[in-house]
Order: structure tokens, then C-alpha cells, then sequence
């Protein structure tokens, strides 16, 4: 194929934030602007990973992805790439292209999508993991000196229709974007149990795709393949501009699920995923459950999911993810670490064989069967809870031992264990680490960044016991991250003050924004006393929101009373 050399300048602000460069599509559509990424990051690639080299690419659906699709095949293959495998019609979810050993992901996540709004870009390196700081550094730095960008002179492919299309030694496979990730989640889970719950009846279950990625896999994998009713399926169909709303499932951006799982009577377990599927809020009826969810995992794994039937091999977090799941370490026995916020950091701990089960508050939570968080695995993964009373359960074939026989016996209408029982349970057995988290969502950048300064002041002066009210300061810091597989050191990642009683303020900036600064306010406090468990955690956590805002002098820097989400 003939391959034309295109002149180019750098542009400035490619940098990448917590998962990809998002911009407003405006900005892609500049001239060669998503051409200069792309071959910025040939440019930073060893050439034995990619030439001749097979390539994923996909994305959540939204606008520009399929003009993206066509620029990004005609770099790889000007840059010797050999085959190029796309998602139909460019979908794919972010879980199911790491699940192929990564490439292009075109996707802003949660951010609004069309004409007028977010466009992102995403690369995942070789076992599928996002590429870690080391890799996203040469990007930006080739971003600042690129002069050339190498397209193949091919026409566009067709997106629409499976099959090969050969360009001399290059390839583009148009695949089925949702087939090889289904074989691997019936490889994790016992998908026949499954289907005997979701297949009863009496069992109402509802699955929010927001019009994003998981939209073309809710059919294939709940309906077709467990059973589950059409009309459990809600916002089924991926569209450019997710129909208008935030792919982002919080209380806020996914109330209409929230609504429905509150109202008299609701389903009996619900979840809504974001724009690329790898993050799912889960509820069970009238119940949220918190982000506890990765802790109540880990500490249900060994019993419930075949995958894990010789037990996980360690735990981790985010840093500003509640310690419920340090607990669960604890009492296992497993090795446990404390990353920086961001799938990027895992990957590294998975590869080495550190790592099981990791999440993070922001409703992701996932395994090493992948190197990225999976939004339909943790929804598999809650099912069957449900039906499970798994404290009793000793091994994978007593667990299926004692489904079989509780189904065996459930007469129709029966009251099963529920999601809140679950929880609850969880609480009993480890306290309850009350959680919430604040967002400030478009500040000024100016009074946001005045804010991150100020407070990286006061944290380099707090000193252990500290008074704050009624607060004890344990220590205050700006987190740091030493990777303990290769040693790599990154550093401001997020203010927290710990008090002695184990509770923590925590602030950040969000590295997901497409304009001006989103603050992230985290605050969190254990509670031993089952008694308190079941209070209100806006209620239970008041004193210390209070002290985070006064702490922070956050009205008087960014001018903001109320927050815009909280969960
Ligand atoms: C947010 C979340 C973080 C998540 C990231 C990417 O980052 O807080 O937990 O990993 O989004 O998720 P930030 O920097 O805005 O706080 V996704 O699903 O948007 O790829
Ligand atoms: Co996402």
C-alpha cells in the first residue's frame, strides 16, 4: 500500500488525565489534531509491539467515533501496523477491547457525548492494561516535536459489515464486538445458575445501559443468553449523544433507575453502567448499594465465583476508595495495596501476580480475568448474591450444591435474600465504613487550583494531634505512589488528612474534565456500632463534611455553596 507522508505541527495540551485524552469534539475535529495523537504515539512505541502487529480498536458509540475510526486505521496502517481488528459500526466496550489484548479505545466515558460535547481517546498496551504513565509521558512529549504523520492511501472501511477487507499486507476485521467477551464471562461465572435466577419469574431485575457501549451487550448476554425479560433493559440503544444524558451512573445521572429501584414495590436488583462499560452502579430495592461493593466482593469471592476458587491473591483500591476493603484484607490474610485513582495503576500488580480483586469508589470494580474495570462482570458477579446465602457456603460445589437445593425448594413468591441483606450482613461481620463524595463539577480553574494550593500548604504544616473540632490528626499529606513492581514514583495524587479514629478527608482534582476543574471532595468515617448502621450517610458523615468545607475554604475559593453530585 502506499503510504503519504503528511506535514504537521505540534499543538499544544495533549496531555492525558486520569484515562485518556478527552477534549470537546470541537477540538478533535481541528485539523490533524487526532492525527498528531496517534502518530505521537507510534512515535513512542518500541516498533517489534506494533508492526505487523494486530491492533483492537472500538468505542462507547458517541459522536465522532465513527470519522475517528477511519483516520486512526490509516495511521496504524501507514505505520505498518498488520491487521486492525473494529468493534461493528466502531463499538466496543472498554472491558471487552482489554479482554483482546487492547488498542484504540474511543471513548470519554462518562462525559456527555455529540457535536457539542466530549470526545476521548484511549490506549491500551499489550496485555490489555491502560498504558501506564511511562508510555502516556513519550505521547505528549512526541505531541510536542511530531513534524510528520504516515497515512496509508486506503479508502474508509465499511463498519457496517462483518468480515476481512485485505490492503495489501494490511487487514481490517469488522468483528462481532460482543462474542469473544461473552465466551469469557461464561469462562468466569456459572452463567446456568445465573439463568435460573434471572429466568424466574418473581425475580425483577432491570439494567440501565444510558444509551452508551453496554447497550449492544445487554441484549446478547441478559436476554438472549440468561434469559432475563426485553423489557429489563432499559436505554438498550447506543446513541451518539446518549440521548442526551450523562453516561455516569451516580444518584444524580442515573436517576431514572434510581426511581423506579425506590418506588413501591420496585425490582429486585437494578444496575446502570457508563459510557464504556466499565463501570456499573448496583441497587438492590430501595437500597444503594455504596460503594462497599468491591469489599463485599473480596470477601464473598472464594465461595461464589468459580474464577476464584483458590482464593484471590491480593487486594487493592484507590487511595480515595473507603478502607471497607481494607477489612476484608485483613481478615483473609491477603496482600493489599493503595493506588493512585485510576485503572492504570492495577495493571502492574495483576501482571505480577499480586492481585486479584481491586475497585474504586467511582463504581468500578473488576479482576485480573482483564486489565480494566468491567462493568457487566460486576453486575454478573452481584446476581447471585441474591440467592445465596454465602457466609454458609464452603467451596464452589457446595455453593452450587446449596443454590440448586434453595431453588429446589423456594416456593413461588418466597421472599429471597436480598441485596440489603447482603450489605447489611457485610456491616455485621466487618463495621461499616461510611462514604461519600462531593463533586464540584466545572469550577473556575483558577480558585480550584488556589484551593489545591492552599490546602498543600496546610497539609505540609499539619502536624499528628492536631486538633480539628473534634477531630485528632493522625497525619496529612499530599498522596504519593512508589509501584512496588517496577518502582516508578508518582506524586500528587490527592490531599488527605486522617484522623486518629480512621476517618479521612480527602480532595482532588478530576483528571476526566473536559473544561475548567472538577473538585472531588471524599470524606469517610467507620462505624463499629451496628446499632448506627443503618443511619442516613449524609446524616452519619454532617460533621465531617462541614469540616472538609471549612477546612478548605472551598465557597471562598471557588465560589460554589452546593455541590453538583454527590453519591
Ligand atoms: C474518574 C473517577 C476514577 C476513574 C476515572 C476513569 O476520574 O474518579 O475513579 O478511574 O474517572 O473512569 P477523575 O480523575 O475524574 O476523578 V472512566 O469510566 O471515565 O474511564
Ligand atoms: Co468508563
Amino acid at each position: 500500500i502506499k503510504i503519504n507522508s503528511v506535514s504537521t505541527k505540534p499543538i499544544e495540551g495533549q496531555k492525558t488525565g486520569t484515562s485518556g485524552l478527552r477534549k470537546k469534539v470541537k477540538i478533535f475535529k481541528e485539523e490533524n489534531y487526532l492525527a498528531n495523537w496517534i502518530q505521537a504515539l507510534f512515535n513512542s512505541l518500541p516498533p517489534e509491539d506494533y508492526k505487523n502487529g494486530v491492533l483492537v480498536l472500538g468505542g462507547d458509540g458517541r459522536y465522532f467515533n465513527l470519522e475517528a475510526s477511519q483516520i486512526i486505521i490509516k495511521i496504524a496502517a501507514g505505520n505498518g501496523v498488520g491487521k486492525i481488528l473494529v468493534g461493528k459500526e466502531g463499538i466496543m466496550s472498554t472491558p471487552a477491547v482489554s479482554a483482546a489484548n487492547g488498542g484504540f479505545i474511543m471513548s470519554a466515558s462518562h462525559n456527555p457525548g455529540g457535536p457539542e460535547y466530549d470526545w476521548g481517546i484511549k490506549f491500551n498496551y499489550n496485555s490489555g492494561q491502560p498504558a501506564p504513565e511511562s508510555i502516556t509521558d513519550k505521547i505528549y512529549g512526541n505531541t510536542l516535536s511530531i513534524s510528520e504523520i504516515k497515512m496509508a492511501d486506503i479508502p474508509d472501511v465499511d463498519l457496517s459489515t462483518l468480515g476481512v477487507t485485505k490492503y495489501g499486507n494490511f487487514s481490517v476485521e469488522v468483528v462481532d464486538p460482543v462474542s469473544d467477551y461473552l465466551e469469557l464471562m461464561e469462562n468466569v461465572f456459572d452463567f446456568e445458575l445465573i439463568k435460573s435466577l434471572l429466568s424466574q419469574s418473581d425475580f425483577r431485575f432491570i439494567f440501565d445501559a444510558m444509551h452508551a457501549v453496554t447497550g449492544a451487550y445487554a441484549k446478547p448476554i441478559f436476554v438472549d443468553k440468561l434469559g432475563a425479560s426485553l423489557d429489563s433493559i432499559s436505554n438498550g440503544v447506543p446513541l451518539e449523544d446518549f440521548g442526551h444524558g450523562h453516561p455516569d451512573p451516580n444518584l444524580t445521572y442515573a436517576k431514572g433507575l434510581v426511581d423506579i429501584m425506590y418506588a413501591e414495590n420496585g425490582p429486585d436488583f437494578g444496575a446502570a453502567s457508563d459510557g464504556d462499560g466499565d463501570r456499573n452502579m448496583v441497587l438492590g430495592r430501595g437500597f444503594f448499594v455504596t460503594p462497599d461493593s468491591v469489599a463485599i466482593i473480596a470477601a464473598n469471592a472464594q465461595e461464589a465465583i468459580p474464577y476464584f476458587t483458590s482464593g484471590p491473591k491480593g487486594l487493592a483500591r484507590s487511595m480515595p476508595t473507603s478502607g471497607a476493603l481494607d477489612r476484608v484484607a485483613e481478615k483473609l490474610n491477603l496482600p493489599f495495596f493503595e493506588v493512585p485513582t485510576g485503572w492504570k495503576f492495577f495493571g502492574n500488580l495483576m501482571d505480577a501476580g499480586k492481585l486479584s480483586i481491586c475497585g474504586e469508589e467511582s463504581f468500578g470494580t473488576g479482576s485480573d480475568h482483564i486489565r480494566e474495570k468491567d462493568g457487566i462482570w460486576n453486575a454478573l458477579l452481584q446476581i447471585p448474591y441474591r440467592i445465596t446465602n454465602l457466609s454458609k457456603c464452603r467451596a464452589v460445589l457446595a455453593w452450587l450444591s446449596i443454590i440448586a437445593f434453595r431453588n429446589k425448594d423456594k416456593k413461588p413468591g418466597e421472599k429471597l435474600v436480598s441485596v440489603a441483606d447482603v450489605v447489611k450482613e457485610h456491616w455485621e461481620t466487618y463495621g461499616r465504613n461510611f462514604f461519600s463524595r462531593y463533586d464540584y463539577e466545572e469550577c473556575e480553574s483558577e480558585g480550584a487550583n488556589k484551593m489545591m494550593e492552599y490546602l498543600r500548604d496546610l497539609v505540609s504544616k499539619g502536624k499528628p494531634g492536631d486538633k480539628y473540632g473534634n477531630y485528632t490528626l493522625q497525619f496529612a499529606d499530599d498522596f504519593t505512589y512508589t509501584d512496588p513492581v517496577d518502582g516508578s514514583v508518582v506524586s500528587k495524587q490527592g490531599i488527605r488528612f486522617v484522623f486518629t479514629d480512621g476517618s479521612r478527608i480527602i480532595f482532588r482534582l478530576s483528571g476526566t474534565g473536559s473544561a475548567g476543574a472538577t473538585v472531588r471532595i471524599y470524606i469517610e468515617q467507620f462505624e463499629p456500632d451496628v446499632s448506627k448502621h443503618e443511619m442516613d450517610a449524609q446524616i452519619a458523615l454532617k460533621p465531617l463534611i462541614d469540616l472538609a468545607l471549612s477546612v478548605s475554604k472551598l465557597k471562598d475559593f471557588t465560589g460554589r455553596d452546593k455541590p453538583t453530585v454527590i453519591t
